[in-house]
């Protein structure tokens, strides 16, 4: 694929989103494969960061079975995370800027050094600062939210917004942590971080491999966000989400206009 065309896709979607305006799928009609998904994607995140955006780490994608199975997706796929898609814990977060947000409890991972592409398990425990409840917001910016791998991954696998909880120290068995996921008071979501690849410290490793991969080692100060361990659930304004999890407190917040 040409570069010309990379950049075509990457300013379509880039656009997309910026303006939250759903876009048709492309990936399967334009031939676009894996890699060349991967490179819309860079070439996306990199318009964004020209406009003073920072980045600030590393989602991980489809890590567990219920995500796979809601989404029909079965690969393992990582985006890019900014600043512009954090949102404070407990505050409103405008539902505005998204096309058809959902929202989906996770771990998010903090690093106090570098992580190389080969850790081990404890060497990637080891570059851990803190641990913390968090909520995924997604948005995929094809219509429908509905997708091909191709069009997944060059669309920042639906990377879109970020609640973080209080951070919490690493050192604990974070394999089977019991969570709920509450919208208005109502338990929507059960889970256990043990549904993120048996341990969400395997989606940490895997993140540093293919981050790594792409020429971009974790670094000291990123997140990691280890991926949903549940399906996701629809948002809309006037909604209340609540992730409680076992050991690790809670994480919330409300959605505005
Ligand atoms: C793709 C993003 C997947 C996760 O945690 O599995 C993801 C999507 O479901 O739209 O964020
Ligand atoms: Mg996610």
């Amino acid at each position: 694929m040409k570069q010309e065309s990379i950049a075509t896709f990457a300013a379509r979607l880039d656009t997309a989103a910026h303006t939250a305006q759903a876009i048709a799928q492309f990936a399967e009609a334009e031939g676009i494969g894996e890699h060349e998904a991967y490179a819309i994607q860079a070439a996306s995140i990199a318009r964004r960061l020209a406009r003073g955006e920072r980045r600030t780490g590393v989602k991980m994608g489809f890590t567990s079975r219920a995500k796979m199975v809601q989404m029909g997706v079965h690969d393992m796929i990582w985006g890019r995370l900014t600043d512009a898609m954090a949102e404070a814990d407990g505050a409103p977060v405008s539902l505005s800027r998204f096309v058809h947000p959902r929202v989906e409890p996770e771990l998010a991972f903090l690093l106090n050094k570098p992580l190389p592409a080969h850790a081990s398990l404890p060497e990637a425990l080891e570059a851990v600062a803190a641990v913390a409840p968090a909520l995924e917001i997604i948005d995929s910016r094809f219509a429908d939210f509905r997708f091909t791998l191709g069009d997944v991954v060059a669309d920042n696998a639906s990377s879109s917004g970020y609640v973080i909880g209080p951070w919490q120290d690493p050192r604990q068995d974070l394999s089977n942590l019991g969570l709920a996921l509450s919208i208005n008071g109502a338990i929507r979501q059960v889970g256990s971080t043990a549904g993120i690849l048996g341990n969400p410290l395997r989606s940490l490793v895997a993140a540093a491999r293919l981050s790594a991969a792409a020429g971009e080692p974790l670094e000291a100060g990123w997140l990691v966000m280890a991926g949903g361990a549940t399906a996701a659930e629809s948002l809309a304004v006037g909604q209340h989400v609540l992730l409680e999890m076992q050991g690790l407190g809670r994480v919330e917040f409300t959605c505005t206009e």
